[in-house]
């Protein structure tokens, strides 16, 4: 019988025994901490954030999923097994949630939404007028799963999308496609609302530091849905407070949750979510989830399976 040991705080496990169990009827589902003993059988474990060392102490695990599209919640526990693979989420639903959080929010940007909300509290009736969204340019920082997406939503609004990754992609209609560092400048250099969808890795942690902001041009946007390290938030402050950037929503931090000290909390024309871009879903994180441990079973390799060296 196929055993999943379950970890996620503060959160309901029923709901996530309940789809598995929907999609395999015969899994025994163990929630945190009741994963029984090491010896106990073959498992895979289903994680969030899981307490430093607990994974090593169960040598019976096969594979981890991760219960996001990001492993850094895994890889920074000094005894994680190298031996044992991880799988990353990409299920459907994921990918539904980021692309509805990035249409929301550069449609908010591009219609000045932001600095509204910042006049409202001063009764202030100062009206924006928008350019069209032919005239803006959108820059997604990533084409990866998420990115592509992302790129899929914008483009039926109009808005000139471009993207960069690290590797050269096949040609993808209404995006212009940049890949490799020696880009990056003049792709930050042409890009109005600039879109981060990058996984944290040694090259991209910090990749947005002073300088790099300040080739965006005067006016310019930034969503960041990847990771918090991308981005020098004390360099991204500054930027803001003398309007060179006019406006930002950040999803994800360096610290989580964001200290309620920390001075972003009381910027003008941020928005701040907690981490919500998009939420792994039960129902197709367990098909995903399913699916994905049969094709280890039959000897496959599964979908998103981490790639130790590139760190995502
Ligand atoms: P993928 O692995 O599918 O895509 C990552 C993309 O980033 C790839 O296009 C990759 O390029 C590019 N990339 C990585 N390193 C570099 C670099 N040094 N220079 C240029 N491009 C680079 O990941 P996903 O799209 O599934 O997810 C992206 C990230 O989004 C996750 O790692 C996670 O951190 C974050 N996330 C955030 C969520 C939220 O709610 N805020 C929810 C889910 C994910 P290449 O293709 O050439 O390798
Ligand atoms: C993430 C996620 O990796 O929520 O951030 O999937």
């Amino acid at each position: 019988m196929t055993r999943i040991l379950f970890y996620l705080e503060d959160y309901s496990h029923d709901i996530w025994r309940d789809s598995l169990l929907k999609v395999a009827p015969g899994i025994d589902f163990r929630s945190y901490p009741d994963w029984g003993t090491p010896d106990d059988g073959p498992a895979y474990a289903f994680v969030w954030e899981p307490e430093p060392g607990l994974i090593a102490s169960y040598p019976n695990i096969r594979a981890v999923f991760s219960l996001g599209a990001g492993v850094d919640h895994l890889t920074r526990d000094p005894n994680l097994p190298p031996e044992v693979p991880i799988i990353r989420m990409g299920d459907d639903g994921l990918k539904e949630g980021m692309a509805e959080f990035v249409a929301m929010s550069v449609l908010m940007h591009h219609r000045g939404i932001p600095s509204m909300i910042t006049k409202q509290k001063n009764k202030d009736w100062g009206r924006f007028f928008a350019k069209a969204a032919k005239d803006v340019r959108v820059g997604i920082l990533g084409f990866g799963a998420l990115g592509r997406v992302a790129a899929e939503a914008l483009t039926p609004f109009g808005y000139q999308v471009a993207a960069w990754s690290r590797t050269p992609k096949n040609p993808v209609e209404d995006v212009t496609l940049h890949h490799g560092s020696d880009r990056l400048d003049d792709f930050l250099a042409n890009t109005d609302i600039l879109v981060g969808l990058l996984p944290s890795t040694p090259e991209t942690q910090g990749l947005l530091d002073k300088e790099r902001l300040s080739l965006l041009p005067e006016g310019a946007s930034i969503i960041n849905a990847g990771r918090g390290t991308l981005i020098d938030l004390d360099a991204l402050k500054a930027h803001m407070e003398s309007g060179h950037i006019a406006s930002a929503t950040l999803d994800v931090f360096p610290e989580e949750p964001l200290p309620s000290n920390h001075p972003l909390w009381g910027l003008d024309n941020l928005i701040i979510t907690p981490h919500i871009a998009a939420i792994t879903r039960p129902d197709t994180a367990a098909e995903y989830v399913v699916r994905n441990i049969a094709r280890i079973e039959q000897g496959d390799a599964p979908e998103n399976l981490l790639d130790a060296n590139r760190g995502y």
